[in-house]
C-alpha cells in the first residue's frame, strides 16, 4: 500500500469538510429583523395578508411584521420564506406576541411549518400556540425550534395563523426577530488546526516510510 495515500485522503478529507461546513452555513433568513420596513424576502399568503409596522416587541428595533388575527375565515394567514439547505444542528428563533377572543367556529393556531423549498407538502408543523374554541388568550416571548432533524433538506420556513370561522372575536398577531442559527462553523485557528493535523500525520508516515527505506 502507498503510505502517501492515506494522509493525502485526510487532508483532502479536511478540505472537504471545512468547504462543506462552509456552504451549509449560507442557509440563513432574509430580512428577519424587517427593519427593512417592508417584506423584502418574505413570501405572504393571500388571505389576510401581514404587513410591516412599528415593532413593540422588546428588542425589535423599529419594524416588525403584525396583522389582525381574524378575518373572513376559514383561511390561513401566512409568511413564508425559502431559506435553503439547513446546517447541521440548525435552529430557527424568533420573538411574537399572538392574543385573541375566540368566541368559536374551532380553535385558531399558530404554529411553523417546516416545508420543501418552493413549497409543498411539509416535513413537519410546530404549534406554537392554540386558543380553544370558545376562549381567550396571549402568548409571546422569544420562541426557538430544534430543526436539527432537517440537516441536509432544501427547505422553506413558514408562520401560520389559523382562522377557522369567518370573524368571531378579534385578535391579533406580530412577529420579529427571525434568525436562523447553525452548529459553530470552525474558525480560522480551528482550520489552521485541523489542517496542520493532517500535515503532521502525512509527515510522521513519510518519516516513518523513510525509516524503513533506509533500513
Ligand atoms: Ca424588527
Amino acid at each position: 500500500m502507498n503510505p502517501f495515500t492515506k494522509p493525502l485522503s485526510w487532508v483532502a478529507l479536511a478540505a472537504l469538510t471545512i468547504a462543506t461546513t462552509t456552504a451549509q452555513a449560507s442557509a440563513l433568513i432574509t430580512n428577519g429583523d424587517f427593519e427593512t420596513g417592508d417584506l423584502t424576502g418574505w413570501i405572504s399568503g393571500s388571505f389576510n395578508s401581514l404587513s410591516v409596522g412599528w415593532s413593540s416587541l422588546p428588542g425589535g428595533g423599529l419594524y416588525s411584521a403584525q396583522g389582525p388575527w381574524d378575518g373572513n375565515g376559514p383561511g390561513t394567514i401566512s409568511l413564508a420564506q425559502d431559506i435553503g439547505v439547513l446546517a447541521v444542528g440548525s435552529s430557527l428563533s424568533f420573538d411574537y406576541d399572538a392574543s385573541g377572543i375566540n368566541m368559536g367556529g374551532g380553535d385558531r393556531v399558530f404554529s411553523v411549518s417546516i416545508s420543501p423549498f418552493g413549497g409543498g407538502t411539509p416535513f413537519t408543523t410546530f404549534e406554537v400556540f392554540r386558543i380553544l374554541s370558545g376562549s381567550l388568550g396571549s402568548q409571546n416571548g422569544p420562541t426557538s425550534l430544534d430543526l436539527s432533524a432537517f440537516a441536509g433538506q432544501n427547505v422553506r420556513v413558514s408562520f401560520e395563523l389559523t382562522v377557522p370561522a369567518p370573524f368571531t372575536g378579534i385578535g391579533s398577531f406580530e412577529l420579529d426577530n427571525v434568525t436562523l442559527t447553525a452548529a459553530a462553523v470552525p474558525e480560522p485557528a480551528e482550520y489552521a488546526a485541523v489542517t496542520g493535523l493532517a500535515l503532521g500525520v502525512f509527515a510522521l508516515v513519510r518519516c516513518r516510510k523513510q525509516v524503513t527505506c533506509n533500513g
